[in-house]
């Protein structure tokens, strides 16, 4: 049925086998052009291939040709200035932002986009080739402990610093949209960051830990460094939370003890089973303080927050060992490593026993973060996908052309403008809530949307990298593309500050320590944004569905209450990715109904509202949280395996 017209190129007695490993690219470039019936063939290309055939036969040093072999036969996608291109952006600043705030913001955007392009992303490669190396002794059996990273991770420090890439949100120059501004930066700074965007989420979780306990004087000096613009004086920190024991469970995982010295500073001993980017200046963590008699209490009521210097002004280390770094799949830029506290000297500063609330503020931050990062992954591949499109020749056309193909970009473009106003409203409500310009609602609905969105755009930057992977067919799977790059690193981020499911738990969490008042102010946040959108016609469709799915989450939620907690776990999961898709989709009719709105802006909010908006329910409906389903969920799982036969 698909009779392709191969070149009729037949090896004979004649032609030396090196000839035929001449001809061989010729061939292959031929292949860039094949026709197969069935498909779109212009008309009379079969001939004009034949006639070319003849030709290049007849002469066989052309097809031969060294300069034929290597000439390129695929330019590769370039990206321009990420801000310029990127139109949503624009446009969600030029719809929010106060103009004068607008017009700054717009100008350090431009020139960082530029500086992006022709300084930092060269160095992302470069962090890229050369990874962290441990160097554990040396010649003498000296015990060095050493990370040893790369030159241009070092200048990476020094331009995030200039940057203000953390300073920006600690001196709120723009009030309440220093956060957005920030926000922007980083989205920006992400994908050419060459990992340091992780140490960065961690300096500003610390950060804003320092600032919510009031910046004691203790910390006043480490709080300057971590806030600094000076490249000589900026340090960024860790955030060791993660034990052999607790990954997920930091409350039970954690064994690190914690004794207090004469002086009243505290030395902790324990083994921290990853600490990411572990070349940082100061990092926090937790630990369960000793008594006299070395008793320490269990569970979360056990855990206190400190503050350690990671090395001393001579560079030796604080009384930690490094074990090894970690073998990762991914974000190999940066050392991960297993760290021995053995006596490491730390400052107390949460109450006793508060360590988990105390360090909430550091993980809310970093889930931005992750936020920013899992949007930034998406944007980059479709900003090179769609680059691509418009040098790609396949059967006879530019991928562009190809009207499946732009179906699939497409597809992906709608999921990452959705995650992008997630994100802006996140960063919004905590640029509100940091100049005590928020109200209560907005604190509240800043609280739930955080783990809602870091749990929805992990798993949407994972599923979109992945497809975006696939629209450079087999070279988006070569490693010297630097696509596998920004696939591995993106998979983490459903992973790192908390798993889906854990996040999911979360969303329960505050619903329940706010007696379910969030659901309310959720919804009424997402009915007002509608409003707005009642009288455009175009939107009505999408409002319509938006509405089925509000009235759809509330009925749940007023029966939510008489069921058990086996069922509400259950549907804890489908429950927050429907919160995501009911809110991103509401900011985006909101968008979509600015009196200047595009018809692309219409056309996203249309189709984001085409998926299913509200799964929970409809998962509720087919039985899903059921007891007897939670017992098929084991069978099905064990099926066949040694731990069926306790199951069933
Ligand atoms: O992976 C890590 C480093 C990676 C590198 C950083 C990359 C940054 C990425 C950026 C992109 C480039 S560090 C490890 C990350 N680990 C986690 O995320 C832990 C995951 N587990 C959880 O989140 C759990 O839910 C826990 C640990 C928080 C559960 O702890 P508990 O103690 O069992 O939970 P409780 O008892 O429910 O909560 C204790 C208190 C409560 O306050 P009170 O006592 O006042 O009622 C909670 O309301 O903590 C409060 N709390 C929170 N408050 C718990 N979670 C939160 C929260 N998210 N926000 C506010």
């Amino acid at each position: 049925m698909f009779a392709c017209h191969f070149p009729r190129w037949r090896p004979n007695a004649t032609r030396k086998p090196w000839q035929w490993g001449r001809f061989l690219p010729a061939i292959w470039e031929r292949c860039q052009t094949w026709s197969c019936e069935g498909f779109n063939t212009p008309a009379g290309q079969g001939q004009q291939v034949g006639e070319q055939e003849k030709q290049e036969s007849e002469g066989l040093e052309m097809p031969f040709a060294t300069r034929r072999t290597e000439t390129l036969f695929q330019e590769q996608p370039k990206i321009g200035n990420q801000y310029l291109e990127d139109a949503l952006l624009k446009s969600y600043l030029k719809t929010n932002l106060p103009p004068k705030v607008r017009e700054e913001v717009n100008q350090d955007l431009e020139k960082f986009g530029n500086r992006l392009l022709t300084e930092i992303k060269p160095l992302a490669w470069e962090c890229e080739l050369n990874p962290p190396v441990f160097r554990q002794y040396d010649a003498w059996g000296q015990r060095l402990d050493h990370i040893i990273t790369c030159s241009a991770w070092r200048r990476m420090k020094e331009i995030v610093a200039e940057q203000g890439l953390i300073a920006e949100a600690y001196e709120r120059r723009y009030s309440n949209w220093s956060r957005v501004h920030q926000a922007i930066k980083l989205y920006l700074f992400s994908n050419s960051s060459g990992g340091f965007h992780c140490p960065l989420a961690m300096t500003d979780g610390a950060a804003k830990v320092i600032e919510s306990l009031g910046i004691p004087g203790s910390l006043k000096n480490a709080f300057d460094h971590l806030t600094s613009r000076d490249p000589k004086k900026f340090w960024t920190s860790g955030q060791w939370m993660t034990e052999r024991r607790g990954g997920s469970d930091v409350a039970n995982g954690t064994e690190t003890v914690a004794r207090k010295q004469p002086d009243g500073a505290y030395h902790l001993y324990g083994f921290k089973w990853f600490t990411s980017a572990a070349d940082s200046d100061v990092t926090l963590t937790l630990a369960r303080i000793a008594d006299a008699q070395g008793h320490v209490k269990q569970g979360s009521g056990g855990l206190s927050l400190f503050f350690l210097k990671i090395r001393d002004e001579e560079g030796k280390l604080n009384s930690i060992k490094v074990q090894r770094l970690k073998d990762k799949l991914g974000t190999r830029q940066m050392a991960t490593a297993e760290l021995w506290l053995d006596g490491a000297e730390a400052e107390l500063i949460s109450a006793e026993g508060r360590g988990v609330a105390s360090i909430s503020n550091m993980l809310n931050i970093t889930r931005i973060h992750n936020v920013i990062a899992a949007v930034a992954s998406m944007r980059r591949m479709i900003s090179l996908s769609r680059e691509y499109a418009l040098r790609r020749v396949v059967f006879g056309k530019l991928l562009k052309d190809h009207p499946l193909h732009m179906q699939t970009i497409a597809r992906m473009e709608v999921q990452t403008r959705g995650a992008f106003l997630l994100l802006m409203e996140i960063v919004r409500l905590l640029g509100l809530v940091e100049t005590n310009m928020a109200n209560e609602q907005d604190q509240l609905l800043l609280r739930l949307l955080i783990p809602v969105a870091k749990l929805y755009t992990g798993k949407q930057a994972s599923a979109v990298v992945v497809e975006a992977m696939e629209c450079f067919g087999g070279q988006g799977y070569m490693e010297d593309t630097g696509l596998p790059v920004i696939v591995r690193d993106t998979l983490v981020l459903s992973i790192w500050e908390g798993t889906t499911n854990i996040l999911s738990l979360d969303v329960l969490r505050s619903l329940t320590k706010t007696q379910g008042q969030v659901m309310a102010i959720f919804s009424s946040t997402v009915q007002r944004k509608l409003e707005l959108a009642s009288s455009t016609e175009k939107l009505e469709p999408a409002v319509k569905l938006m509405q089925d799915a509000v009235s759809n989450l509330a009925q749940l939620v007023r029966r939510a209450g008489s069921k058990g907690a086996v069922t509400m776990e259950l549907a804890a999961r489908d429950f927050s990715y429907s919160l995501a898709r009911i809110y991103a989709g509401a900011l985006l009719i909101e968008h979509a109904a600015r009196p200047d709105s595009s018809s692309t802006d219409v056309s996203t909010a249309r189709r984001w509202c085409n998926q299913e908006l509200c799964p929970v329910a409809t998962e509720l409906k087919n039985g899903s949280y059921d007891a007897e389903e939670a017992f098929m969920d084991s069978c099905l799982v064990y099926d066949g395996s040694p731990g069926s036969g306790s199951k069933l």
